[in-house]
C-alpha cells in the first residue's frame, strides 16, 4: 500500500484537531495488519519529529472483557508519549477529548532486556523492576468508537492519556494475577475485575509483546521499558464532571476528575 504516509497524517490531524474520522477500512477494506502497523509507525515518527518522546509501550485487547466490548480477539500494541502522562489526582479537560473511556491496568517497568520467541511470564517477572497501578484514558479517533483490528492498530490503539499511581511496588510482594480492581464513577462502583482477566496473568501480556516485536522485526523489550499490560475490564465512558477513583487491592487507588 502506498498511502501509509497520508493515512498517518490523516489520523494525526484527527487527533490534534480533536475530530472524528471514518475507519480507514471503509475505503480500504484490504488494509492488512502489516499496513496498519506501518501507518502506526509513521504516525509515531511524525509525533517524534514534532518533538515528542515515547515513554511507554501499551498492549490492548488482552482481557476477555475488552475483547467482548470491542468485538476483537487479538492483542495489539501501541505507543504512549510523555505528553500523555498524568498522575494520581489529575484534572482532565473534557473538551480535549472526543468520547473518552477509562480502563484500569497494571504497568510493568523492566530491569532487564527480554527478547525472543520463547519468552515466559516467569522470565518477565524475574526481569521486572517494579509494577504500579494506572488508568488508561482511551479516545478512538473513529466514529462511535467502532473499528476493525487494522483500524485501531493504525490509530495507535486509541492512545490518549494515562493516569499513573504515585506509588511503585515490588513484583515479589504481590500475587500479580490476583489484584482485585474496582472502578468507582461518582461514588458508585461502575466496574470490577481481577488482574488475572489479563491473559491469566498480566506478565503474560508483557511476554506476548516481546514475542510480537520479535516476530515483527526481530526486536524485543529493553531494560527501562515501561509496558502497560491492557485493560483488566471493559472501558467505562466518561462525561464532563465525572470523578473516578479506581481501587487496586493492596496497591492503593488512582483517581482523576473530568472538568
Ligand atoms: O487496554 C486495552 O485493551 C486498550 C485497547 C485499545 C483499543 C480500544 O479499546 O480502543
Ligand atoms: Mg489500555
Amino acid at each position: 500500500m502506498n498511502n501509509i504516509h497520508q493515512h498517518a497524517e490523516h489520523l494525526l490531524k484527527a487527533e490534534e484537531e480533536n475530530h472524528l474520522v471514518d475507519c480507514l477500512t471503509q475505503d480500504h477494506p484490504d488494509l492488512s495488519l502489516e499496513d496498519a502497523y506501518a501507518i502506526q509507525d509513521r504516525l509515531v515518527e511524525l509525533k517524534q519529529e514534532a518533538g515528542h518522546s515515547i515513554s511507554a509501550l501499551k498492549m490492548g485487547f488482552t482481557s476477555k472483557g475488552k475483547m467482548r466490548q470491542m468485538g476483537i480477539e487479538d492483542p495489539i500494541h501501541g505507543k504512549v508519549f510523555e505528553y500523555m502522562e498524568e498522575s494520581d489526582g489529575a484534572k482532565l479537560v473534557f473538551d480535549e477529548y472526543l468520547h473518552p473511556k477509562a480502563e484500569a491496568e497494571l504497568a510493568f517497568k523492566l530491569g532487564g532486556d527480554i527478547s525472543g520467541a520463547e519468552v515466559t511470564a516467569e522470565e518477565v517477572l524475574e526481569k521486572t523492576e517494579c509494577v504500579f497501578p494506572m488508568v488508561e484514558i482511551i479516545d478512538s479517533r473513529y466514529q462511535d468508537f467502532k473499528f476493525t483490528l487494522p483500524d485501531v492498530i493504525a490509530d495507535n490503539t486509541s492512545a490518549k492519556r494515562v493516569v499513573y499511581s504515585n506509588q511503585l511496588f515490588s513484583p515479589e510482594d504481590f500475587r500479580l494475577d490476583d489484584i482485585g480492581v474496582t472502578l468507582y464513577k461518582n461514588g458508585e462502583a461502575a466496574i470490577r475485575g481481577v488482574s488475572s482477566f489479563v491473559m491469566d496473568h498480566p506478565a503474560n501480556s508483557v511476554a506476548a509483546l516481546a514475542k510480537m516485536l520479535h516476530e515483527r522485526n526481530g526486536t524485543g523489550l529493553r531494560r527501562g521499558d515501561l509496558i502497560l499490560t491492557g485493560g483488566i475490564t471493559e472501558a467505562v465512558l466518561l462525561a464532563k464532571g465525572d470523578h473516578v477513583v479506581t481501587d487496586f487491592e493492596g496497591m492503593g487507588s488512582v483517581s482523576f476528575h473530568v472538568r
